[in-house]
């Protein structure tokens, strides 16, 4: 995929280490024995990976005081993580306001751009493969949000990853699932001289139409 679409994954990837290596620490705990001599156990757990234990030799064990120190520099290296976390959200809240206007929006860590290409319903398909991504449908109205701004930017509309072309009235996404959000205009769906595809306007709402118009083609990743 060209990078130059998706200029926020390497943040991502280390907010992901970030939040891993906090939910370790945070699931440390100090575990005291009942013998005068204190045991230091943290313990962590990460999906698909093993429980990490660590326990202080007998030699070594801390005591009472210095497990204490322990505790405490724990706690400093979790507020630290969190304040570099909040960092790299700033990070990335600045570089798609400023990176991604007026070609693209994120919303989660989904990202809908155009590369201002226009085509039918098949060519906008495969403008998206080769791009490494998908012909954009919103899922929600957050998502319907943010592919009617880049509608509105380009004031040209644009056509959605789905069709009803397998069974009539039966709108589906491009793996032949039913949708589960969808935001039509009044009187639509209404297969007009029979239209399979589907068009977003400014106003962020939905039409079917014929797929061999040719529209704005904004693509997912
Ligand atoms: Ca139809
Ligand atoms: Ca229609």
């Amino acid at each position: 995929m060209d990078q130059t679409m998706n200029p926020n994954r390497p943040y991502i990837q280390r907010m992901l280490i970030l939040l891993i290596l906090s939910s370790l620490v945070r699931g440390a705990s100090l575990q005291r024995t009942t013998s005068s001599a204190p045991r230091l156990v943290l313990s962590g757990w990460v999906p698909n990976a093993c429980t990490l234990v660590v326990c202080g030799s007998s030699e070594t064990r801390p005591k009472g005081e210095e497990g204490d120190q322990e505790l405490e520099s724990l706690k400093t290296q979790i507020r630290d993580l969190e304040t570099e976390l909040e960092g790299l959200k700033a990070a990335i809240t600045k570089t798609q306001r400023v990176l991604l206007p007026p070609n693209g929006v994120m919303v989660g860590e989904r990202i809908f751009k155009t590369d201002g290409s226009r085509g039918d319903y098949d060519a906008a398909r495969e403008t998206c493969s080769r791009l490494g991504g998908a012909l954009a449908f919103p899922r929600n109205a957050a998502e319907n949000s943010a592919l009617q701004k880049i509608v509105t930017w380009h004031n040209r509309r644009a056509v959605l990853g789905i069709n009803d072309m397998a069974t009539e009235g039966r709108f589906e996404n491009l793996n032949g699932d039913a949708i589960a959000y969808s935001n039509w205009a009044r009187g639509e769906p209404n297969n007009l001289g029979n239209e399979d595809c589907v068009e977003m306007h400014e106003d962020g709402k939905w039409h079917d139409r014929g797929c061999t118009l040719e529209w704005l083609v904004i693509c997912e990743f």
